[in-house]
């Protein structure tokens, strides 16, 4: 039997690159909220894959880019602290933002944070895999155009062109991971797909539905709870979540007329919840207003952020 083997492996990029959709695929089960806001995800996300006889641990990061706020700035922290102890590092960048940038300058940002993370990583002289993702989106001779003046920066070892959402190309970055896995017991049993305790990844669930709903009228201010999680003796379990907003305003709004948005983003997180759990879920959602949240040191370590970054 071949040798077991285990690597640890960081997917970093700028916010919107597409970390967390290629973090699901590898996994192929769902660890980690995607929405088409930048800054989704916002703690350090470990998703577990298996090929054969290697396990490969992917941490999802909160996109880099350059903070200003306290809470930005534990993020972009967060992000860069997956580099300590990694086996290796996925560069991602976002394709599309790139193309987009490249004919009409709408992309800035993307492509200032891709350009500012290579230089990051070429500081600190570690090589890492460029994955651009999202050439479902992309001309092939815009596709080559970036990947020779990405290549240039003479920091990747691989170059792979994916889509994450579609899974193209997917296979084979994780064929390369496993094959440079270094020898080693697995960290996690064979069928673990994610090292977050049930209440966390629920509580993202909803965060994901919430945004996603929200999106127009909200900005990525909230923050999900799970308050209580009830084993009932029929194998359901009944949870309980608290949706925190900035304002009284945005309050209304996660509210909706009668109720109509906040329940409809609860059906669609229950669905996914009982998916994910494999189980009957009832689910009761609250939405609060807690204004300063963005200041509360006790939710930076619920999240595993450093309230000082
Ligand atoms: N067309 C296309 N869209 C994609 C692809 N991969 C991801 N997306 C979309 O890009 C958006 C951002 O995806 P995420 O996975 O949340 O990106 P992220 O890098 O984790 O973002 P942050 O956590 O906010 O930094 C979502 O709307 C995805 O559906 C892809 O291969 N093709
Ligand atoms: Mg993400």
């Amino acid at each position: 039997m071949a040798e077991r083997r285990c690597a640890v492996v960081a997917v970093l990029g700028a916010p919107n690159a597409g970390k967390s959709t290629l973090v699901n695929t590898l996994v192929g089960a769902k660890v980690a909220a995607v929405t088409q806001k930048v800054q989704t995800t916002r703690a350090l996300v470990r998703g577990i894959a298996m090929h054969d006889q290697t396990q490969i641990i992917l941490i999802d990061t909160p996109g880099v880019f350059a903070p200003k706020r306290r809470f930005d700035r534990a993020m972009v922290a967060a992000a860069w602290s997956a580099l300590e102890g990694a086996d290796a590092i996925i560069h991602v960048v976002d394709a599309e933002a790139h193309a987009a940038d490249a004919r009409t300058g709408a992309d800035a940002h993307s492509v200032a944070d891709t350009h500012s993370i290579a230089a990051k990583l070429k500081q600190m002289e570690i090589a890492s895999i460029l994955v651009l993702n999202k050439v479902d989106t992309v001309a092939r001779p815009a596709l080559l155009a970036m990947t020779t003046k990405l290549v240039e920066e003479g920091l990747y070892t691989d170059v792979f062109m994916i889509s994450a959402r579609k899974g193209d190309g997917v296979q084979d970055v994780m064929r390369v991971l496993a094959e440079r896995a270094p020898e080693g017991p697995w960290l996690f049993p064979e069928d673990q797909t994610m090292d977050a305790p049930a209440r966390v990844l629920a509580a993202e669930i909803t965060r994901e539905k919430a945004m996603l709903r929200l999106h127009d009228e909200l900005p990525y201010d909230l923050v999900v709870e799970t308050e209580t999680w009830e084993e009932r003796k029929d194998g359901s379990a009944k949870i309980d979540q608290t949706i925190f907003v900035a304002r009284e305003s945005q309050r209304k709004i996660a509210i909706g007329a009668k109720g109509q948005t906040i329940k409809t983003i609860g059906e669609l997180a229950r669905k996914e919840m009982e998916a994910a759990f494999d189980r009957r879920i009832h689910l009761f959602l609250h939405v609060k207003l807690r204004e300063n949240w963005s200041e509360e040191r006790a939710l930076y370590q619920r999240l595993g952020l450093d309230y000082e970054a």
